[in-house]
């Protein structure tokens, strides 16, 4: 082995402590990791630092290690990892554990760690308020990282250092990172077992116990192993996959690898199928599309109309889907399963809902359009994979999701963005392509539509990605196991699109008639706003509603009296669906009749 240093920087602010490093090099590798370590201290998000040492030592007697073996444990809250710690604690012969684990705030305000006799729960370490600082270790360098901080690879070089150390039989720590929530716990027999959530993002608290087992006079020889010992720990992997994309993603792969990947063919003119489902050979005659999408279904305009909705959406691709119920349900029991969490407003659309409830993930709800109330619920419920989910437009009050806001929060906090456009498409924005158009910012990760509200036609779909289509192809049930969409109905579908693309007017000219029609109600002293095409009058009463709705229909106008449960009880309403066709005559006449 060429001659190794041991390179460590630390950068403060007036004193403050800003960040920390080190890593065990080769003396060729000096230059380039002073660099990359006087980067890391000057952009990191505490501060600018005043002062940035940097400190070489030769090593010697270092010591080479396999890392720990790595292992997960998903929890959805705190309060479960935990929980956790506890009963591997206790799996561990640590009979006290539950009091170990109430020491652990005892280490919040050191830098290093408490060392704790596992038996006698008597502190061990000479400076209780620094403690013990496990240091001079690396990971052998097989890859260049570029010297970012990697909470993972670093904790699990320390981990494996301090497991070696004699008489360390376990350890406990959580990052005091605010936006990293996995801590881990570590033994010989464990492993390096991760433990997805330990606390709430944005809290600052976090510690390390080192659990200790032996003479007491052995003491000193652990510390000295922990402050002095050069380690260099080999195989350390790569960090784990925390964007649910790239697990998405992963997953595709390795069923593209297993050739287990399915995509949607059309079927070649000339060929003999014996694949359709079409038993009396009449589905040429009945324009019926023969089978699922992914085996005979798949025809060139199927293939055509999910081009343009994707372009239409400004999407990368589309999914098709029998209705919109369909998407919902299909999308959301493809990306999300048991480990999972889905947030959900309090007042999406019950094809949401079923969805998420068939998916079997945890079901997290939050207050109706509450931004401040999903970000909570974020900072509250983990799983492996989370998805946040809004109607773009709600169908019963006819009330609007702020993208930008929706789309900030789940950026945040890593959620899939998920958002139904049924009632925005051909509404909301200045040629009806949706809320990305209106509020001029980028759509949804997931957005699903429908082409039976202003399409006219019949249908439902998901705009996305490129990934995300393909996922939904492998992955959604309601896709993979329907027959696809017939010919005649993906026909009029596609002439729908076309039709509402080369005439952006009609959407002004519904937005002109909900001006009108509100504009009447106001003049008449009833309350009446709308973002969108549906215009609610609130009633209260259901008895009363139901008897209004009536009225209305002896003169001529059938408006839907809606109810528990499409909402809550005690807050019936009147629920006025504007369209462009409607003559300004017709809106005149009903706001005069009601
Ligand atoms: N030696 C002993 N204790 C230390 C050391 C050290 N070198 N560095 C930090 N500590 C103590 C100190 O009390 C900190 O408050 C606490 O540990 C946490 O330190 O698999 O980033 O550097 O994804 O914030 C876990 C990764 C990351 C889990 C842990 O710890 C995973 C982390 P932090
Ligand atoms: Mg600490």
């Amino acid at each position: 082995m060429s001659e190794r240093f041991c390179v460590k920087m630390r950068a403060s602010d007036k004193g403050r402590h800003i960040s920390g490093a080190e890593r065990i090099v080769a003396k060729e590798e000096l230059p380039r990791t002073m660099a990359t370590l006087a980067e890391r201290a000057l952009n990191h998000s505490k501060g600018s630092p005043d002062m940035i040492n940097i400190k070489l030592e030769r090593t010697e007697g270092m010591l080479e290690l396999d890392a720990l073996p790595v292992s997960t444990e998903t929890v959805s809250t705190a309060e479960e990892g935990w929980e956790l710690v506890g009963r591997l604690l206790k799996e561990e012969g640590f009979e006290r554990a539950e009091e170990i684990k109430a020491r652990f705030k005892e280490t919040y305000e050191m830098r290093g760690a408490m060392l704790l006799d596992a038996d006698t729960l008597e502190r061990l370490e000479p400076d209780q308020g620094r403690g013990v600082r496990a240091t001079y270790m690396d990971r052998e360098e097989m890859d260049w990282d570029g010297g970012r901080k990697d909470h993972f690879r670093e904790a699990l070089v320390l981990a494996t250092k301090v497991s070696a150390a004699p008489g360390i039989v376990g350890e406990i720590c959580m990052s005091d990172d605010p936006d990293y929530v996995t801590g881990y716990i570590a033994t010989k027999r464990l492993g390096y077992k991760r433990i997805t959530v330990l606390k709430e993002a944005g809290d600052a608290a976090g510690g390390r116990i080192f659990l200790y087992r032996g003479d007491r006079d052995k003491v000193q020889d652990t510390i000295d192993f922990l402050e002095r010992q050069a380690v260099l720990v080999r195989n350390v992997p790569a960090a784990k996959r925390e964007n649910a994309w790239d697990g998405i993603k992963a997953e595709l792969e390795e069923l593209r690898e297993k050739s287990l990947e399915r995509k949607c063919r059309t079927i070649g003119k000339g060929m003999k199928v014996f694949s359709a489902n079409d038993y009396l050979g009449l589905a040429a005659e009945m324009g019926g599309s023969t089978g699922s999408r992914l085996v005979t279904g798949t025809s060139e305009y199927h293939v055509e109309l999910e081009r343009l909705l994707a372009e239409f959406k400004g999407s990368e691709a589309a999914r098709l889907y029998a209705t919109g119920y369909m998407a919902n349900v299909g999308t959301i029991t493809a990306l999300a399963g048991k480990d999972d969490v889905i947030f959900s407003d309090e007042l999406n659309h019950a094809s949401i809902i079923d969805g998420a409830r068939l998916s079997g993930a945890k079901i997290v709800v939050y207050k109706h359009l509450n931004m401040a109330d999903l970000e909570e619920k974020l900072r509250h419920h983990y799983g492996r994979r989370r998805l946040a989910v809004s109607d773009g437009v709600f169908s019963m009050d006819g009330d609007m999701l702020n993208l930008p806001e929706f789309l900030a929060v789940c950026k945040r906090h890593g959620a899939i963005s998920m958002v139904d456009e049924a009632h925005a498409n051909g509404v909301i924005g200045k040629t009806g392509r949706g809320l990305k158009e209106y509020f001029g910012c980028e759509a949804a990760e997931v957005t699903v539509g429908t082409l039976s509200k202003a399409f006219g036609a019949e249908g439902g779909f998901v705009t996305g990605s490129r990934l995300l289509c393909d996922y939904l192809a492998n992955r959604s049930r309601a896709f993979i196991f329907s027959t696809a969409m017939s010919v005649e109905s993906v026909k009029t579908a596609i002439r729908a699109v076309k039709t509402l693309m080369a005439h952006p007017e009609k959407v002004e000219e519904l937005r002109g008639k909900v001006k009108l029609l509100c504009a009447e109600l106001k003049a008449r002293g009833i309350e009446a706003k709308t973002d969108s095409a549906i215009v609610p009058i609130k009633i209260g009463d259901e008895a009363e509603a139901v008897r209004k709705s009536e009225e209305l229909r002896a003169k001529g106008f059938e408006v839907g009296a809606i109810r528990y449960p499409s909402v809550a009880k005690g807050k019936a309403r009147l629920r006025i669906a504007v369209s462009a066709a409607h003559t300004e005559e017709a809106l005149k006449e009903l706001a005069r009749a009601i």
